[in-house]
């Protein structure tokens, strides 16, 4: 990139391109209000990810929906990316039917609480035929079946400071969603996965969808939800484990 380019040029003229705008100015106002540039805009994908990032946030507003697909579309064969965690914890947890599994949810919420399976399955129950894409390339069709992270949300009532939903699992995965994402209705606490109930290795007892983002995204053993409104103070500030292993925080697609 030349050094005249700079990355907020890139992203106010994507900006100005993406929203039509007759101007670089009008764009700029754009990305400054709505906040368009993704936590870890240094890292590798730098000003490319700012603007598929900011686009997709203006181009697809707020709840553009992933393609969903019929049953009889259904992969037949299903790739696992690893398998469950072999810590003490989740045997113990796995060998108790996960009755004993709990995902807390803390943070910038009026009601700090704590969700047992049971519980999570007397919220309304959605299933979603969606695709699923691994960034190393390999890819399925599968039925997801859970409850809406949006309707968990509201019960225990996202304080309107929060910009930020963090995601933390049995094998220490961390990853963040902004709040129109954590609120998007295809984005699901998967407590079951073609018909049954989670597979171990895809993630059980509870996993998270996110149907408009690559699969690394869509955590698996869910263990704690926290709302924020600064990335600061976790981990390496970045949003996620991803950008330090060179992939990027926001893997829409
Ligand atoms: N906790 C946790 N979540 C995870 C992973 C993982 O290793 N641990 N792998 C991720 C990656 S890279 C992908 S592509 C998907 C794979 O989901 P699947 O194994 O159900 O196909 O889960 C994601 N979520
Ligand atoms: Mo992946």
């Amino acid at each position: 990139m030349s050094e005249l380019l700079t990355r907020r040029r890139l992203i106010t003229t994507g900006l100005a391109a993406a929203a039509g705008a007759s101007g670089l100015a009008v764009a700029a106002r754009l990305a400054d209000r709505y906040s368009l540039i993704p936590p870890d805009h240094r890292g590798l994908f730098g000003a490319g990810e700012t603007l598929t990032y900011a686009a997709h946030r203006i181009l697809t507003a707020h709840h553009s929906l992933a393609r969903e697909f019929e049953r009889s579309q259904i992969s037949k064969v299903i790739p696992v990316n690893g398998k469950h965690p072999e810590v003490e914890s989740y045997q113990r947890l796995q060998a108790g039917g996960f009755a004993d599994w709990r995902l807390t949810i803390d943070g910038l919420v009026a009601r700090p609480s704590s969700f047992s399976l049971a519980d999570l399955k007397r919220f309304p129950v959605h299933s979603q035929i969606t695709h699923q894409a691994c960034e190393e390339g390999w890819s399925f069709i599968a039925e997801w079946t859970g409850a809406r992270l949006s309707d968990v949300l509201n019960v225990v009532g996202v304080q309107p400071q929060a910009k930020w939903v963090f995601f933390f699992t049995i094998d220490q995965w961390w990853d963040s969603l902004d709040i129109p994402d954590a609120l998007h209705p295809q984005t699901f606490l998967a407590y079951g996965m073609n018909g049954q109930e989670m597979p171990l290795d895809h993630g059980a007892p509870v996993r998270l969808k996110v149907a408009r983002q690559l699969g690394y995204k869509s955590l698996k053993y869910l263990s704690r939800i926290t709302v924020t409104d600064t990335m600061k103070n976790i981990g390496d500030g970045l949003g996620s484990g991803s950008p330090s292993t060179g992939y990027s925080w926001y893997a829409g697609i």
